[in-house]
Formats: C-alpha cells, sequence, structure tokens
C-alpha cells in the first residue's frame, strides 16, 4: 500500500478511528515522510483538540522498590540489582501532601504509582484513603497498582478513583523478551477489569527496548484496538537504569520517537497522548515537535517514580517559550 494511499479515519463509522488498525497500516504511517507525518498528526490534533493546551499530571511512588516482576526496563523489579531499595508504603498524610503540593504547582492529575505485581487486600484499603483524600482536593486521581482482582477497580472507583494507568508497554510478539513474570492477556484483564467497573483508562507503552519499527507499530496497533480506546496514552522513552537488563539498550533516534508519537495521534484522534518517561533526557527543541505532532500531556513534577523528570520551573518556562498553557 502507498504511504498516500492510508485513510486515516473511516467516515462511515459513527466512531471512525474505532477500526481494526492493522500492524501494516499502522507501520506505513510510521515511515511516511517525516513532515508529511507530523503535519498529518497536527492536523489531526487540531481538529479533537486545542492545541495550545496540555494536560499535567504529578506522579508519585506511594510504594517504592522490591516488585516481583522482572520487566526488563524497570529500576524497581527484586530481579535486577540497581540502586533503588524495598521501601516502606507511605503514609496517606504523606501522600496527600504531596497532592496538595502538585495542585499548588499547577498538576490536574494526581498518580499514585506502587511497585507491586498487584495491590493485596491489606494495602488497597490503604490506598482507597488516599484517593478520597486526594479527590477532595479536586485533583483528577489516577492509580497503577498492577494487576487487579476480582472487585477491586469497582472498590477504587468507589472511593472516587478517576483513571486506572496499565500499560500494554510492547507489542504483544515481544512481550516475552522483556517480562517472564506475566503474559500479554494479564494485562488485558486487567484493562476489561477497569473498563467495566466505569473507570477511565491510561494506557501506553515504552520504547526505546531495542523495539523495530514493526515492533513500535505492534504496540500502537494494540493501544488504537481497545474499545473504546485509551482516554490517556502514556508514550514512554526508556530511561536506562544501570543494573537493569537494558541498560545498554540502543537508544532510539529522536525522529523515531516523534514518530510514534505522531503515529499514536493519528489512530487515536480523541485520546490524551502524553510525552511520559525519557523528557530529561531530550532536549526542548524535540519536546517542542512532540507537542506539534500531537502529544498534549506531560508528567510535571521533578521526579517519575524513582528516576529524574524536568524541574517544575524548566517546565513552566519551556510550555511558556512555546505559548502552551496547562488544562
Ligand atoms: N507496577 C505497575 C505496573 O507495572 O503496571 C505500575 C508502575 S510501572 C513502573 C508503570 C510503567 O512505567 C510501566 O508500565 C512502564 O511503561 C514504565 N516504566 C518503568 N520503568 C521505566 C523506565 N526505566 N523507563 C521508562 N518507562 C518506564
Ligand atoms: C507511565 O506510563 N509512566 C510512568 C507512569 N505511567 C506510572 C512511570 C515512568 C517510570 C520511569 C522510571 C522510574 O522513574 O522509575
Ligand atoms: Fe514491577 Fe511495574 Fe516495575 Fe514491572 S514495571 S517491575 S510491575 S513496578
Amino acid at each position: 500500500m502507498s504511504a498516500n494511499a492510508i485513510t486515516f479515519q473511516r467516515p462511515s463509522s459513527p466512531h471512525p478511528e474505532v477500526a481494526s488498525w492493522t500492524v501494516a497500516e499502522v507501520e506505513t504511517l510510521l515511515g511516511l515522510p517525516f513532515m508529511e507525518l507530523v503535519f498529518r498528526a497536527a492536523e489531526i490534533h487540531r481538529q479533537f483538540f486545542e492545541p495550545g493546551k496540555i494536560q499535567l499530571s504529578t506522579l508519585i511512588s506511594i510504594k517504592t522498590g522490591g516488585c516481583p516482576e522482572d520487566c526488563g526496563y524497570c529500576p524497581q523489579s527484586v530481579h535486577h540489582e540497581t540502586a533503588v531499595d524495598n521501601e516502606a508504603m507511605m503514609t496517606v498524610p504523606e501522600v496527600v501532601a504531596a497532592a496538595r503540593q502538585a495542585k499548588a504547582n499547577g498538576a490536574s492529575r494526581f498518580c499514585m504509582g506502587a511497585a507491586w505485581r498487584g495491590p493485596k487486600d491489606a494495602d488497597l484499603q490503604q490506598t482507597l484513603s488516599m484517593v478520597e483524600q486526594v479527590k477532595a482536593l479536586g485533583l483528577e486521581t489516577c492509580a497503577t497498582f498492577g494487576l487487579l482482582q476480582d472487585g477491586q477497580a469497582e472498590q477504587l472507583k468507589q472511593a472516587g478513583l478517576d483513571y486506572y494507568n496499565h500499560n500494554l508497554d510492547t507489542a504483544p510478539d515481544k512481550y516475552g523478551d522483556i517480562i517472564a513474570t506475566r503474559a500479554y492477556e494479564d494485562r488485558l484483564d486487567t484493562l476489561g477489569k477497569v473498563r467495566r467497573a466505569g473507570l477511565s483508562v491510561c494506557c501506553g507503552g515504552i520504547v526505546g527496548l531495542n523495539d523495530t519499527r514493526t515492533d513500535r507499530a505492534g504496540l500502537i496497533a494494540q493501544l488504537a484496538n481497545l474499545d473504546p480506546q485509551p482516554e490517556s496514552v502514556p508514550i514512554n522513552n526508556l530511561v536506562k537504569v544501570i543494573g537493569t537488563p537494558l541498560e545498554d539498550a540502543q537508544p532510539l533516534d529522536w525522529t523515531e520517537f516523534v514518530r510514534t508519537i505522531a503515529v499514536a495521534r493519528i489512530t487515536m484522534p480523541r485520546s490524551y497522548v502524553r510525552l511520559s518517561a525519557g523528557r530529561s533526557e531530550m532536549n526542548e527543541a524535540t519536546q517542542a515537535l512532540c507537542f506539534l505532532a500531537g502529544a498534549n500531556s506531560i508528567f510535571y513534577g521533578d521526579k517519575l517514580l524513582t528516576t529524574d523528570n524536568p524541574e517544575v520551573l524548566a517546565d513552566r518556562a519551556l510550555l511558556d517559550k512555546l505559548d502552551l498553557t496547562p488544562l
């Protein structure tokens, strides 16, 4: 199929963007001439969003380290010798104080992450108070606690949770190279539970795992074929952490990263596409190009979970320079 033969929307369908994207179609999009791709993504961005608005989410790690899963990119896994220690869970007042600060800094969403395979019921009870109290501050709430058991998504929803983050991370046929302790199906199962509980879905992935264009196309096709599509789509660029199996991964060229953002925008026109981990290692011009190509959300705050994110003051200055304003 020629690049120009790609149609981005299927106008005859009531939800034209929720079509079945093939990996080959997505790969063709990724291979469009760079300027053409960014231009088309920017056009679609303008059809569905105010292009000058950026959504700001602040992350906090409520339970750091000691995770039993073996994700090859993650410094928090017990399977890898990294500088991250197994810490106790934060207390409810500590989390609420951090959320108050995030709100004062201008974030609209507060995302609580835990290094769990999934929450034990006793742990979940503590997180419910966090969700309730963060929500009461007037922030949107998001949690990322791993795989959920029956009933847990409903309890989170009832406590006031708005979003659940659960990434598909990479293409289904690459998953086994990166993670051995769980299967792609397990992730899809939790995403189903989250949807059925009435929570909004935040689901994206991570690139720079020595992935090929076909792998990236496989990830985007999976995300875009979720029905309904995720409301938020974080695109993480691998932060290489010493001691993880991917510490020496081949860096992804910045143009490939921008292409991934652009294709996420084209295939998921109504979703917030978040330029996520990896911004500390990215120059401002590349970030600006990501915003032009349709990224309209960032993690905002000096830290991601365990690694650095740009300082709040630097991000404010960047948004000012680009005439972008927070939602
Ligand atoms: N344990 C939960 C889980 O895996 O769903 C929640 C936290 S986990 C750290 C959330 C996401 O962070 C992962 O799905 C992955 O996309 C991203 N991530 C982890 N380590 C990363 C790294 N070194 N660089 C970029 N993104 C990373
Ligand atoms: C997501 O997609 N990225 C965030 C959030 N969801 C939880 C996490 C990025 C983690 C980067 C590595 C670290 O700081 O430990
Ligand atoms: Fe655990 Fe999540 Fe890290 Fe995987 S990505 S090791 S599940 S904290």
